[in-house]
Order: structure tokens, then sequence, then C-alpha cells
């Protein structure tokens, strides 16, 4: 009797090659000659365009999805020009009923989000702490980072005052590994039990649906002021870091502590950082609330801009490094407590390789809002710790791609598809788009000649690492080491500059402020006072309530600069300037600025009277206004240069109701007077040169801190660009002088 062959291709023996899966589905039609779209010019001056490859309509004619020509599609199928629609009409219902299914659930948190592409490059220095390929010095990964907004849906504003996102996929060789961080290094809750409850709190308020995207409310404090483990992650986003001023500036943090395998199976226990190399920096609440209400895209569209521009963010990633003990701590610190940091004073952040961004997404769809990630996405070398909340969230996320993305086969989509080979055994299912061959997705198998087999040690499988389990009862509770809930608050609220302080006392005034039940604001206090007596003074004497005592005295803690935003200088790629013309400028002049801005790495927007015609008369043929008096508005600028100003116009007031509040000295269009007093107040650079001075001089502006001059457009750029690198000008930001140290 001859021996059956094996029959699926690839098995040992098939002369066939393996088929991949899942099934690369086919590419869209190639595009035909008459469907160039049309020239256009970014707002950063990139000439965009979609190449012929990229455009959604490859073919020459318009189908129905079965691939039919289509003679009319604006029409549906009548009785008669006057007469009922028709039900046979298969265009019109086909198109109707896909369209009725466009949308799929958003995510029940992090709902909205931006995403780009870019590559991981490993330094090396991980690779005698961790197996996984990743690390290797010059290996490239490639990436997938979305960032987010954790409570607002998905049409919110991206300038909340919230915790962000910062999700990370690797497409590793070795399968995908997803690092699903947050900007704030510190979680709410340390048992993910308690999830559900910290995000219906700071949810709107389930009769009203109201208030959006917001956690100044009454049933957010509720619980925070009950549950106080939750006031150290509070203070951070209470903070400057609550507001960003972009999302290449934030820091990313996995906030769990990991733990990594290397090659000979010894361990070491980590945190993981993101550093971004343009620093950390926030908006001022007053940009924050004018920018939910002028640019409500305002983070997506400075990433996708700066990439476009080729301002490529980039972070370094980088690991505290700790003993692998058995009781998991470092100097008195739960390493497996999510809601404390290790000061990097302690333990340096050791970088291990840089991140670039370096391309958008094509479809905000199929990348962005398809991407599903996944902490349970790890790879050799990398492994979970017993942290409570991490052990939770290994289930969550596996769980809710399945309502999200309508079933099991997320994985299958481009977006989350792994570049390793994936040889599975799961099958069916709603959405599945892979052709699986064979016929034995089980084991043992002998008809498919064995296949897949399991991966023996020395090719590198995912191991769970053999940690100890301590012999223990079953019990829900967790170990006394949690209980502390305020000194790590106090830590990173002494950590910070007077300023930030100040404004720290502004966000909680402000929030509390917002809350209905007296009470609650009460509660709060007393968690305040606990944290520190001058802040639960200051935000009491806000809220005109009487200064709680606190239960026992604060903590002494050791403050760490680190957690500081301010102090430090920064590069300014891709920062705005803006700069404002009138009739007088001098095209020449100008010219020197705006390529002396360029030529920095940075992006200059001229402001000019009003557009077009009127434009192209002011500046002359080879420059152009980016904005006009109507359309600028201070949140866009870093830095705002005056060359000229027109005196009002007749049509001054058009605008001014959605800008109402400028003082305008007289001589001054009113539009360019609120810039001026809006970047004032918010403590940017501002520079003149030329009649520009006169504006300032009768603004009342020429004199103050971080006003600079130039004998020409050329010069009054590099004295800006000296004082940027700081992001604000820190000394005009006023202060009680209750924080003063
Ligand atoms: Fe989560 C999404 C980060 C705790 C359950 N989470 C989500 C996203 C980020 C984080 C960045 C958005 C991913 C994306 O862009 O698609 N989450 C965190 C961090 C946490 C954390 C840093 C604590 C350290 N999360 C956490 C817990 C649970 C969840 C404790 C549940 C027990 N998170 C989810 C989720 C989401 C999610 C409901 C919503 C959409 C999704 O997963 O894909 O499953």
């Amino acid at each position: 009797m001859t021996e059956k062959q094996p029959r699926i291709p690839g098995s040992p023996g098939s002369a066939t090659p393996p088929v991949a899966e899942p099934t690369t589905p086919a590419g869209p039609l190639p595009p035909s000659p008459d469907q160039s779209g049309p020239a256009t010019v970014s707002p950063t001056g990139q000439e965009t365009g979609t190449p012929q490859d990229k455009m959604a309509q490859g073919g020459k004619f318009l189908t129905t999805a079965h691939g039919a020509r289509l003679k009319d599609s604006d029409h549906s199928l009548r009785a008669g020009p006057r007469g009922p629609a028709l039900l046979q009409d298969h265009h019109f219902r086909e198109k109707i009923s896909h369209f009725d299914h466009e949308r799929i659930p958003e995510r029940v948190v992090h709902a909205r989000g931006a995403g780009a592409h870019g590559t991981f490059r490993g330094y090396g220095t991980a690779s005698k702490l961790s197996q996984a390929g990743v690390f290797a010095k010059d290996k490239e990964t490639e990436v997938f980072v979305r960032f987010s907004t954790v409570v607002g849906s998905r049409g919110s504003t991206d300038l909340a005052r919230d915790t962000r996102g910062f999700a990370t996929k690797f497409y590793t060789d070795e399968g995908t590994w997803d690092l699903v961080a947050n900007n704030i290094p510190v979680f709410f809750i340390q048992d993910a039990l308690k999830f559900p409850d910290v995000v219906h709190a700071v949810k709107p308020h389930p009769d009203r649906e109201i208030p959006q995207a917001q956690s100044a409310h009454d049933t957010f404090w509720d619980f925070v002021s009950l549950h106080t483990e939750a006031q150290h992650h509070t203070i951070w986003f209470m903070a400057d870091r609550g507001i960003p001023r972009s999302f290449r500036m934030m820091e990313g943090f996995g906030i769990h502590t990991f733990r990594l395998v290397a090659q000979d199976g010894s361990t070491v226990l980590v945190k993981f950082h993101w550093k971004p190399k343009l620093g950390v920096h926030s908006v001022t609440w007053e940009e924050a609330q004018i920018i939910s209400g002028a640019d409500p895209d305002f983070h997506r569209r400075d990433l996708a801009d700066a990439i476009e521009a080729g301002a490529f963010p980039e972070w370094e990633l980088g690991v505290q490094v700790f003993e692998d003990t058995e009781d998991q701590m470092f100097a008195g610190i739960d390493l497996l407590d999510p809601t404390k940091i290790v000061p990097e004073e302690l333990v340096p952040v050791e970088p291990i390789g840089l991140m670039t961004l370096h391309h958008n997404p094509s479809n905000y769809f199929a990348e962005t809002e398809q991407v599903a990630f996944n902490p349970n996405n790890l790879i050799p070398g990398i492994d979970v710790t017993n942290d409570p909340l991490l052990q939770g969230r290994l289930f969550s996320y596996l769980d809710t791609q399945i309502t999200r993305l309508g079933g099991p086969n997320w994985n299958q989509l481009p977006i989350n598809r792994p570049h390793a080979a994936v040889n599975d055994m799961l099958r069916d299912g709603m959405h599945q788009t892979a052709v699986h061959a064979g016929v034995a997705p089980y084991r043992p198998n002998s008809l498919d000649g064995g296949n897949p087999f399991e991966t023996p040690d020395g090719d590198r499988p995912f191991i769970d690492h053999p940690a100890p389990v301590s012999a223990s009862v079953k019990e829900r509770a967790l170990p006394a080491s949690f209980d502390d809930h305020f000194s790590q608050a106090r830590l990173f609220f002494q950590s910070l500059s007077e300023v930030e302080k100040e404004h720290t006392a502004q966000a909680y005034t402000f929030e509390l402020g917002k809350c209905y039940e007296q009470a609650i604001r009460e509660r709060q206090l007393k968690a305040l006072a606990a944290i520190d007596p001058t802040l639960a003074q200051v935000v009491a004497d806000g809220l005109g309530l009487p200064v709680p005592k606190p239960a026992e005295s604060p903590a002494d803690v050791v403050p760490s600069p680190a957690l500081s935003q301010v102090g430090r200088e920064w590069p300014l790629d891709g920062r705005q300037v803006g700069i404002v013309v009138g009739p007088e400028v001098d095209a020449g002049e100008l010219s020197g600025a705006v390529t002396a801005v360029h030529q920095a790495g940075l992006v200059p927007l001229v402001v000019a009277p009003s557009g077009g015609e009127a434009a192209t008369r002011l500046l002359g043929k080879d420059l152009v206004a980016q904005r006009t008096y109507l359309t600028a508005r201070s949140i866009e600028f870093d830095a705002v240069l005056v060359a000229s100003a027109t005196p009002p116009a007749p049509d001054a007031a058009n605008g001014l109701d959605s800008k109402v509040g400028a003082t305008t000295p007289e001589g001054i269009d009113p539009r360019v007077s609120l810039l001026l007093d809006e970047v004032w107040r918010q403590a940017k650079a501002i520079g003149a040169y030329g009649a520009g001075e006169d504006v300032l001089r009768t603004a009342g502006y020429l004199e103050g801190a971080g006003v600079v001059t130039g004998a020409g457009g050329e010069e009054a750029v590099q004295q800006l660009l000296r004082l940027m690198p700081a992001h604000r000008v820190w000394e005009r930001f006023p202060t009680t002088g209750r924080f003063a140290t």
C-alpha cells in the first residue's frame, strides 16, 4: 500500500508552497488615466493631491459592489418621473443599505483619536535584558501609534482636560507587541474590577448625557473623593499634563511593571517610558477652551500637518530597570501598584530605542478607527507581572473588540494583521476573510501531516515566564502596601514649579466649582488637604468654603524635578509662528522673516487683513496669506511676529462676534488687538520689527517680558527663536505668591 501524501500546501513533503494566512485581500483596481485628482496644497504648504495609486476609485466607470457598470447614480428607479420608488432598484438598496451600516460602535473609552505609522529602531541596549528581537541594535520594526483622549465621544474636542492614550503596535518578526500606554504614569484604580466604576463616574450623567468630554461634574468628583486611590492620577491631569500642546509633546508610560526575559531565562522588572524629543508641553486653560470652540481638531491637525511637513515626531523608548525580587518592591514602593511611580531620580530611564512617526494614515476608518490594541499581544522576551490592573486588562481588550469590530476575526483587518507569519487554528466566524486550506484545524492531527507543530525551545516560542506564585488563600484583597493614596500625589505636586502649582489649583477650583453638590466639594477638599494644605487652602478660598484640616500631617516627600515641565529648552520642529502684516508691509523684509522661520524648521503663517487678490497686492506674488485677521486665532501660534497691522477697517467688526472681548487701542484693528491680548496672556513669545513696533507700543506690550524686536524681519525672527525653546515666557504668568518657595 502506498503512503497517503499530506495534502496541505507547505507541509513536509508537499510540493506546493505554504498558503499565507490570513489571505491578503486583493488591492484596489489599477487607476485609469482619466481620474487624476486636482492638484492641491496643504495648510503647511506641502503639495498634496492624491496620487493615482491612492485614489479610492480605481477603475474608469462606477460599478455596483458586484462589479456591474452603472449608468446613473443620481436618480432612483421609479414608476415614472412623478411616481413611487421601485423595490427592484438594486443600486439604490445597495448604496443606502451600505451607508446605513457605515458606523461601528465607538470605543467605550478612548473613542477619539489620531493615528500615524512609523518605525522603531532598537539601540541594542536592552538586548542583554530581553531576548525580544525588536530591541536588537539597529533592528527596524514598523509601528502604528494611536493617540486618544479617554472620556469624550468620537466627535468631541481634542483639548478636553483628560488623560491621553498613547498606544503603540509593534509589528515585529516574532509577533505583534502592543504597548497600550497613557501620557500619565499612574492609574485611577488598583484593581481592574473597578474600571467600569471609574468610567461610569467620569462619563456624562446617564440622564441627560452631559457634560461631554469633561471631568468637571458631580459624578466624577463624587467617585474620586470617595475612592482616594484615584487622587494621584487626578492631580496629574488637573496639572498642565491634562491639556497637552500636542500629541508630539507628550510622554507615554506603560504604567504597569512588566517583566523582561533574557535569552538565558534571567529576568528583570521594568517600567516603560516614551520620551518625546520635543519635550513635554501644554497649552493654557484659556487656550484649551478657545481651541475646543475654534479648532476642536487641534491635536489631530497638528500631528498630521507636522508629519506631512516632514517634521517627523520622535520618542525614545526607555526603561527603568528593577531587580526581579520576590517581594517586587523598590525603596518601599510596591512595583505592582499602578498608582505609584518610581521617581527617575532614584532609577533613571535608560533609552533602548527610537520611534519615528513618518506617515499619516491613508484612511481614517480602516486604520485609526479599526486598529485594535491588546495588552495580551506580547512577544518572546516581554511578559506581564501580577499587577491586578494589568491582569484584568488582559481580559478586557480581547473581549471589547468582538463587539466593536463585529466578531472574532478582527486580527485579520489589514491594520491589525501581524507582520509575522500566522499559522493558527482559529476558524470561521463573522467576517472571516481567510480562505483556509486543509482539513484538520485541530491538534494532534495526521490528516494535515500534523501541521501546525508546536515550537521547540530553540525556535523561540513565547513562554509564559514560570514566575513563582506564593501559596496563599483565595480572597478579594490587595496587599497593605497599596494603602497609601496621598504621598505620591504630594510628591507630584511638590515637584511642580510655582506657575504649574497655580495652574493646578485653578483647575481644581474650576472643576469643583462646576459641581452642584456641596458635600462632594467638601470631601474633595479633605483629600486635597491630605495632599498639600496650601493647595487645599487656595482651592477652598476659590470656592468660598472653609479649609478642612488634614486627618494627619502630609508625609515628607523628596520632590522629583523630572516631573516639572518648566526649566529646560527644547527643539522647535513644526512649531508655528504667526506673522501679522498690514498695508505698510515691506515684501522684502517679510520674505526674510518667512525664510528665517522656515530655515529654523518652523512653520510661518502670514496673517493678512484679508485674502484673495487683496493679499496678493499686499504681499506680492511670492508670498501667500495663510490666515486673515478673521480666520487667525492665537491658539495656533507658538509665537507671533508683528510686521505691521492695519488700522480698523470698515469691516473690522466682521468676525468679532466670535472674538468678543477685544480691547481696541485706537489705530489697531480690533482683531489684531485681540490676537495680541490672547498671545500675551498665553505667555507666548512676541516679536516685532519696523511698523510692527508701533503696533506693540500702541497695544501696550512693547516693554513687556518676552517681547523682542529686531532691525528687520530676519533679525526679529532670530530674537524670537531664542525665546521659544523654553515653550513659554514663564515669568509672564501671574501668580498669587501663595505657592512661592
Ligand atoms: Fe484601557 C482602550 C490605556 C486600563 C479597558 N486603554 C485603551 C486605549 C488606551 C488604554 C491607550 C486606547 C487604545 C486605542 O487607541 O485603541 N487602559 C489604558 C491604560 C490603562 C488602562 C494605560 C491602565 C494602566 N483599560 C484599562 C482597564 C480596562 C481597560 C483596567 C478594563 C478592565 N481600554 C479598555 C477597553 C478599551 C481600552 C474597554 C476601549 C477600546 C479598546 O479597549 O480597544 O477594553
